[in-house]
């Protein structure tokens, strides 16, 4: 096996691109959290943003466009003892990947979700996604709100939106978002507004633009239904809702991974040579008989 270099490579993004924000807001969120490195894996999607799996001395796959979740979920029911965050971007994440995307919050695995939204596909040089505005690129139809889907789908997940011009806020909801996965609640779904300076820079503009929730009048983000009214009140008014969007009241462990597997460790930890599965194997092969 080759050695194993000493330091992750530097990050290839651009210059100001919002993708640097993040990288040092789940550094400083799992460091707040003394979160073990061996035991925290990254899946990462493809595109500029899932390439921070690269930039971080952590365990983790570069998984297929669009199929992060999937093997995000396959490695915390692997192993439950794991953090796990899959972090790639809009493109990957709600057009090749829409599908995963909705189940993920019926599924309720307990890892952390974390889209770069830039409105735009950077990697491939700047071609409009689904979450582009009317007018980008020739684009003629309307952006998809992915938070306002993740509100409806009525599961007890975290969600949450952050802006990279607020690296503050954003490592704060990070800190909640793991805790959340690590107490085994469930799934945390964050996404970071985070601008492609290069092909979408829209730092001043969301600047203006961006309001946090907490802020808003009868704010309680336990309300899901409240929550999905206030947030598109915001996108009709032309602002962009930021903050804690779901928190569920009660703090049950309804993770998948606890839903299967109770307090088992997962099948990675279990005895896996023959012997001690044989009893197992004559039962599925007498079934097949
Ligand atoms: C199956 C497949 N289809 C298309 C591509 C080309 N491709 C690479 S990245 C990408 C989209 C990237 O956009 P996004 O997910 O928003 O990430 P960003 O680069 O903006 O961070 C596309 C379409 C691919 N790599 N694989
Ligand atoms: S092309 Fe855009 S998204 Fe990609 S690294 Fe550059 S600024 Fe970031
Ligand atoms: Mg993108």
């Amino acid at each position: 096996m080759p050695p194993r270099s000493a330091k992750p490579v530097q990050p290839i993004w651009c210059p100001g691109c919002g993708d640097f924000g993040v990288l040092a807001a789940v550094k400083r969120a799992a460091a707040n959290l003394k979160i073990p490195v061996h035991e925290l894996v990254l899946v990462g999607g493809i595109g500029c943003s899932g390439s921070i799996h690269n930039f971080l001395e952590i365990n983790g796959i570069h998984a297929l466009h669009g199929r992060l979740l999937a093997q995000a979920v396959g490695v915390k029911l692997a192993n439950p003892g794991l953090t796990v965050v899959a972090a790639g971007g809009d493109g990957d994440g709600y057009a090749i990947g829409m599908g995963h995307f909705v189940h993920a919050f019926k599924k309720n695995a307990s890892i952390l979700y974390l889209v770069m939204n830039n409105e735009t596909y950077g990697l491939t040089k700047g071609q409009a996604s689904p979450t582009s505005q009317i007018g980008f690129e020739g684009n003629v139809e309307p952006p998809f709100h992915a938070v306002l889907t993740a509100l409806s789908v009525p599961a007890p997940n975290f969600i949450a939106r952050t802006f990279s011009g607020d690296p503050k806020g954003m490592t704060a909801i990070l800190e909640e978002a793991l805790r959340f996965n690590r107490e085994g609640r469930g799934f945390a779904f964050v996404e970071d507004l985070s601008p492609c300076v290069t092909y979408n820079d829209t730092y001043k503009l969301w600047r203006e633009k961006v309001v946090d929730v907490a802020t808003l009048p009868g704010y309680d983000p336990t309300d899901r239904r409240k929550m999905f009214g206030a947030c598109l009140d915001q996108i009709d008014a032309g602002r962009i809702p930021i903050g804690v969007l779901h928190r569920p009241a009660a703090a049950d462990r309804e993770g998948l991974e606890v839903k299967l597997l109770g307090d088992r460790p997962g099948p990675v930890r279990g005895p896996i040579d023959l012997e001690a599965n044989r009893a197992h194997y004559e039962k599925l092969l007498a079934a097949l008989a």
